[in-house]
């Protein structure tokens, strides 16, 4: 540690070990417990070397504007898309993610989604608690073997839930703009919706952003079709949530596992309703294992960079 603390504003509330390494070892102000922020800009503004945050949190310009020394933004999280890079970058100010250590978490979620579906496992359950099994039978659910696993975003945690439904023995296919990946032996499509219409299971991990805005839209949708289930892990904004209700409403998608959503924590009161529809709260990364390693990351860039300004996981802006 350098000899003078560095002045961190943390965003929101954070992992416990986490908030401990930063309280312990800068001087750390918490933007939830400020009460007057004009008054909390005037005194401290200026003094702001870092930021800390997370995907869910992200920053605002607004008040990033008024820390004309900020150098660092530290995320909590893989996905940065709740940061206007494009502003950072202006004003050189870096970014770190945590990349790497959340890829089984993330992929176990997915999984487990595609089984609750395809099972009915939430169904099931609500049958047995609302004592229903003592006068009928549960109905049929899907295997996922034989099935094809379509994943729209061949990244690392993509990679890695294309590893966990192989041991399902379900076929792997992907979509990638233009050409194949050259090392990856799964199916390649070039088509969205030619993906759509050759899965069982679309699953959704692309980054978020503009660029993948509603990507998932009601003719990718329709190209899924009534026996086929859509799962998301990404973001949201990735996928075109009035076309998904509607596309459940008419039977044209067979049912979705959600972990997340366009405006969290609202969940469209539609979806409340369907049986067919597995909805948690974006619990993606959400394991003790996990979210450890991403604090020690996250702890690893701050620490590192107040050392000698270099980060352990820069985001390339
Ligand atoms: C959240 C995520 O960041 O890594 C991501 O991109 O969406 C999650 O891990 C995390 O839940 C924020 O607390």
């Amino acid at each position: 540690m350098s000899d003078k603390k560095a002045d961190v504003l943390v965003w929101g509330p954070m992992h416990a070990s986490l908030t401990a390494g930063l309280n312990r070892d800068f001087n750390v102000h918490n933007l939830w417990e400020i009460k007057d922020l004009d008054a909390w800009v005037a005194e401290h503004g200026a003094k702001v070397r870092g930021v800390v945050t997370s995907g869910v949190f992200g920053t605002d310009n607004a008040l990033l504007e008024r820390l004309p020394n900020l150098e660092v933004v530290n995320s909590f999280g893989v996905g940065y898309d709740a940061n206007d890079t494009d502003y950072l970058a202006r004003r050189g100010i870096k970014l770190s993610n945590t990349p790497d250590v959340l890829n089984n978490a993330v992929a176990e979620t997915a999984l487990a989604l595609m089984l609750c579906v395809s099972r009915r496992i939430s169904e099931a359950e609500r049958f047995v608690r609302a004592g229903k099994w003592t006068s009928g039978k549960f109905p049929l659910g899907n295997d996922l073997c034989g099935k094809t696993c379509g994943i729209v975003g061949l990244g690392k945690i993509g990679k890695t839930i294309a590893k966990r439904a192989a041991g399902f023995d379900m076929n792997i296919a992907y979509y990638r703009r233009g050409q194949a990946y050259a090392d990856v032996s799964y199916t390649h499509y070039g088509d969205l919706q030619e993906l759509a219409r050759a899965s069982d299971y679309l699953v959704v991990i692309v980054p978020g952003g503009p660029e993948t805005e509603r990507l998932i839209n009601r003719d990718v949708l329709k190209a899924l079709g009534s026996r086929s289930f859509l799962i998301n892990v990404a973001r949201g904004s990735v996928v075109d949530e009035q076309a998904l209700v509607g596309a459940l409403l008419e039977g044209d998608i067979g049912g979705a596992g959600l972990d997340v959503f366009e405006d969290e924590p609202n969940v469209p009161a539609e979806l409340m309703k369907l049986d067919n529809v597995v909805l948690t709260p974006h619990i993606g990364s959400g394991t003790f294992e996990t979210r450890q390693a991403m604090a020690d990351l996250v702890f690893a860039n701050v620490s590192q960079y107040f050392e000698d300004s270099s980060l352990v996981t820069p985001v390339q802006l």
